[in-house]
C-alpha cells in the first residue's frame, strides 16, 4: 500500500471542516490527514482534530502556498500526497480518483476537475488568465487552472518551490511540467462552497489574481505575464 498523506489548508471554515476531514479520514488508501489551519478565528483546528486530522496550527495567516509547505514539512516523506481545500465536505470522499493514476504509473500529478454545475460562479476573469498563463508556460490547455484538488508525487512535490498563496495551484502546473512531470485532469465529482459574486467572492478572486499574476511573473517573467493577462481579459478564448 502506498504511503498517501491528505494535506488540507484551513482558513476559518468551522462549517466544513468536519465533514472534510471524516470524509478523508475514511478513505483506506489515506495514511494521514493533515489539516494546517492557517491562523483561523473560529475553531476551525479544534473541529478538525476532533474529527481526526492532525493538525498543524499557524498563529499567523500565511496564505495558502505557505500552509500547504508546512504541511509538507510536517509530514515526513510519503510516496505521494493529495491536496484538498477545506470546503469540500463528504464530497472529499472521491479523493480516491485522483490517487489511481498515481498508483497505476500513468501520471505524476493529478487535477480534479469539478461537475460543471458545481464550479466557482465567479467572472472567470482570474480563470482565464490562469488558463493563459499555463497554456504559454505548457503549450497545454487546462480545464481547471485553479482546482486545489489534487494528487502529486511525493519525490515530485518535495523538489518544487512552493508559491505563496493563491499562486499554489499555477506555479504547481508550471513547475511540474518543466520538471517533465506527467500531469492528468481527471473529471471527479466533489463539490463545494463556491464564494460566488458578492464582496467576499470578489475579495477573494482579487487576491487569487495577484497571488497568480506573482506567481507567473517568477516563472515567465513579468513582460511575457503581463502580456498574457492583458490579452486575456481584452479577447475571448479563441474556441
Ligand atoms: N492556508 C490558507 N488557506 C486558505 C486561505 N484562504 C482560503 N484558504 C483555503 O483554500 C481553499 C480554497 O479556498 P476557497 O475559498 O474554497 O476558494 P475557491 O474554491 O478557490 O474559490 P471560490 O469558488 O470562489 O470559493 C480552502 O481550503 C480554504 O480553506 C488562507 O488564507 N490560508
Ligand atoms: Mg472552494
Amino acid at each position: 500500500m502506498t504511503h498517501v498523506v491528505a494535506i488540507v489548508p484551513a482558513r476559518d471554515r468551522v462549517d466544513s471542516i468536519a465533514a472534510t476531514v471524516s470524509a478523508l479520514v475514511e478513505l483506506s488508501a489515506i495514511g494521514e490527514v493533515v489539516v494546517v489551519d492557517d491562523g483561523s478565528v473560529d475553531g476551525t483546528g479544534e473541529m478538525a482534530r476532533e474529527a481526526g486530522a492532525r493538525v498543524v496550527t499557524l498563529e499567523r495567516n500565511q496564505g495558502k502556498g505557505g500552509a500547504v509547505a508546512a504541511g509538507i514539512t510536517a509530514s515526513g516523506a510519503p510516496e505521494s500526497y493529495l491536496l484538498l481545500d477545506a470546503d469540500l465536505g463528504t464530497s472529499a470522499s472521491h479523493a480516491k480518483i485522483l490517487l489511481q493514476p498515481l498508483a497505476d504509473d500513468h501520471a505524476d500529478m493529478t487535477i480534479g476537475i469539478f461537475p460543471k454545475s458545481g464550479r466557482s460562479r465567479g467572472f472567470g476573469i482570474v480563470k482565464r488568465a490562469a488558463e493563459r498563463l499555463l497554456e504559454e508556460a505548457t503549450g497545454r490547455r487546462f480545464i481547471e487552472p485553479l482546482s486545489g484538488q489534487r494528487a502529486v508525487n511525493g519525490p515530485l512535490m518535495r523538489s518544487l518551490e512552493l508559491a505563496d498563496g493563491f499562486g499554489l495551484e499555477v506555479a504547481l502546473t508550471i513547475d511540474a511540467h518543466v520538471a517533465g512531470a506527467r500531469i492528468q485532469e481527471i473529471p471527479t465529482p466533489f463539490s463545494h462552497q463556491p464564494s460566488g459574486r458578492g464582496p467576499r467572492g470578489v475579495a477573494h478572486r482579487v487576491r487569487q489574481c495577484r497571488d497568480v499574476v506573482r506567481a507567473s511573473a517568477s516563472r515567465l517573467g513579468w513582460r511575457s505575464t503581463l502580456e498574457v493577462v492583458v490579452t486575456g481579459l481584452v479577447r475571448k478564448r479563441a474556441k
